[in-house]
């Protein structure tokens, strides 16, 4: 075979098996260009200067022919495993979460990140309670209407007292059980679900309320009105909110105070913000000389303040919902419409509402 039919096949060799196949043939210790190169020994002096380097240039060129093959072959064999083992990682993880946030999980997760940014650690109790945590420690007297059957949901099951156990009407018993188990200073926030017995378009039997609790030394009603004022702004992500801390009655607190967020007209529309007119928001007051001494705290050595408002009822004015019923129908569509990406965590830089 001449020189250039040679490396022709050298250079078409379809794949690294038969490659190796021509080096054999040719280069091998069998080989023909071994055998030519085993030639030069038998030569004289004058033949071997002539074909010496003739053969040698031979051997150099096929050598060349199979290193530059067996690169070519190897590249593209690394090409066709890339194919095979590429990886997409623009694609999803997986499918996009079919479900969404509930507004009230959407609302607490942003209350907790507020009040936390405000030094308050969340706390929690039973949903079933006994009389003393939820009523006669708040200092509601037996005779008051809240104890009523039409407003209290009583069980048949009674406690050590032999009285019947009732589904919390407030989260207060929280507090109550927090200022008996922790010492002071406290600063918490109890969220949860409570019951009372009253249906309509406003009022569903179950529903969230979140309250708070300060107790140190030396606190005073300016403290309460600062933190609502701050919590506020925060919640709905305003700097001109006003609010309006209006004298009250809770027997747990004295005084207490309800407490009116302004609103204003804004393309014909009420938002909060500005002092147009008044919105009850919150309850409010300094925690009852009573209600701390029942907790087995010195009144004359610790003060406090404590507040109290519906989570839903903050849902609705902030993401305008109109009906509470429809909050607790597991409608579907409603939940898409209203719901919140699992994915969008209130923070208090990007904005608790994101
Ligand atoms: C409210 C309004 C005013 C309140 C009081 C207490 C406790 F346990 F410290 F006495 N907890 N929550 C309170 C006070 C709740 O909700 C409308």
């Amino acid at each position: 075979m001449d020189r250039d039919t040679l490396i022709a096949r050298i250079s078409a060799a379809p794949d690294l098996g038969a490659l190796d196949q021509l080096r054999v043939e040719t280069l091998g210790k069998s080989g023909s260009v071994t055998a030519l190169l085993k030639t030069l020994g038998a030569m004289d002096a004058a033949t071997r200067s002539v074909e010496g380097p003739k053969i040698q240039a031979l051997r150099e060129a096929v050598s060349d022919a199979l290193t530059s093959r067996k690169a070519a072959l190897e590249a593209e064999a690394l090409e066709a495993r890339l194919a095979t083992e590429r990886l997409d990682l623009s694609l999803p993880v997986e499918a996009a979460p079919a479900g969404s946030v509930h507004p009230v999980s959407q609302v607490m997760d942003e209350l907790a990140e507020i009040f936390a940014d405000l030094g308050f650690a969340v706390a929690e109790g039973p949903e079933i309670e006994d009389d003393w945590h939820n009523f006669s420690a708040l200092n509601i007297p037996e005779s008051h209407p809240a104890r009523a059957m039409q407003d209290t949901f009583y069980l048949d099951q009674v406690d050590e007292h032999g009285r019947p156990l009732v589904l919390r009407t407030h989260t207060s018993p929280v507090q109550i059980r927090t200022m008996q188990a922790s010492p002071p200073p406290i600063r918490i926030i109890a969220p949860g679900r409570v019951y009372r017995s009253d249906s309509d378009a406003t009022h569903t039997p179950m529903f969230h309320q979140i309250e708070g609790l300060v107790i140190d030394k030396g606190i005073h009603m300016g403290h309460l009105k600062w933190t609502l004022e701050t919590f506020l702004k925060a919640f709905f992500e305003r700097d001109d909110i006003v609010i309006r801390l209006r004298p009250s009655y809770f027997p747990f607190t004295e005084p207490s105070a309800e407490v009116d967020i302004g609103w204003s007209t804004e393309k014909g529309r009420r938002v909060v913000g500005g002092s147009e007119g008044w919105l009850e928001v919150l309850g409010s007051g300094m925690v009852h000389p009573k209600v701390i001494a029942n907790c087995g705290l010195d009144p004359d050595e610790w003060q406090g303040f404590a507040f109290g408002t519906g989570v839903d009822r903050l849902a609705m004015l902030k993401y305008g919902m109109n009906d509470l019923r429809a909050f607790f129908d597991g409608d579907l569509r409603w939940l898409k419409h209203y719901g919140f990406r699992a994915l969008d965590v209130p923070t208090l830089s990007g904005g608790v509402g994101a």
